[in-house]
């Protein structure tokens, strides 16, 4: 029996993975080098210091605790500056009309991403009370894929993993929904989401009928 939906912010509720992209492409090209958009696949769902770290060993470079601390800053006021310009027309397509059917269908919500930002976020596109729980990347100790971020909702929720259904646009947080014993509907490519127990390209193409028969 599914009790309650858990969501991803970056690429399912909305398009902040496009802004991450953007500012990290920007700091790999200020230090010389590139990242690509497959590379960036991986990046998804993962903490901003992890991100760094791939992106660093990505250019072949080593740099200090310290000089890792200012570059990470600098990404996230970067990221800020494009988030800082978001309004409720940011909310991705099929939105609005799945959380309707998950609010009449009396399931709960939980919001799970391991960004800092996503109060901020929620509060700019108008959704914060859209969600009972919110935990986000201040309330826990490890990112996507370790499970934690949605075990912590499931537990704020009062539901178990087994009742819960994960919402995730990437491979890592596919991964975390997986090992926390949750039913994981991919939102994205078949082929990149292949852990996923349902895959679709979006919100917009599922209903929450579908959802839970698929659960059943
Ligand atoms: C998001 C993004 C990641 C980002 C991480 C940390 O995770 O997908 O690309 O690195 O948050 O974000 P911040 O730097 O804002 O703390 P999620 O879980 O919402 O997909
Ligand atoms: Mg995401």
């Amino acid at each position: 029996q599914i009790k309650a939906f858990l969501f991803d912010l970056d690429g399912v509720i909305v398009d902040t993975a496009i802004y991450h992209y953007q500012a990290w492409k920007r700091l790999a090209n200020e230090l010389g080098f590139d990242i690509s958009e497959e590379f960036n696949e991986g990046l998804k769902g993962v903490s901003r210091t992890d991100s760094l770290d791939l992106i660093l060993a990505h250019g072949g470079l080593t740099l200090s605790d310290e000089k890792k601390t200012e570059l990470a800053a600098q990404k996230n006021d970067w990221y800020l500056e494009l988030v800082s310009r978001m309004s409720s027309n940011d909310i991705l397509p099929g939105v609005a009309t799945f959380f309707s059917q998950v609010r009449q269908a009396g399931l709960k919500t939980a919001l799970g991403s391991v960004s800092k930002n996503a109060p901020l976020i929620l509060e700019r596109i108008g959704m914060t009370d859209a969600f009972e729980a919110i935990i986000d990347g201040t309330k826990i100790s490890k990112g996507k894929p370790d499970p934690e971020v949605f075990t912590k909702g499931a537990a704020e929720l009062g539901v178990s993993p087994a009742e819960c259904v994960v919402f995730e646009d990437a491979v890592a947080g596919v991964e975390a929904g997986k090992r926390g014993g949750m039913f994981v509907v991919g939102l994205g490519s078949p082929d990149t989401l292949a852990q996923a127990d349902l895959v679709a390209p979006s919100l917009e193409s599922l209903t929450v009928e579908t959802v839970l028969t698929a659960c059943s």
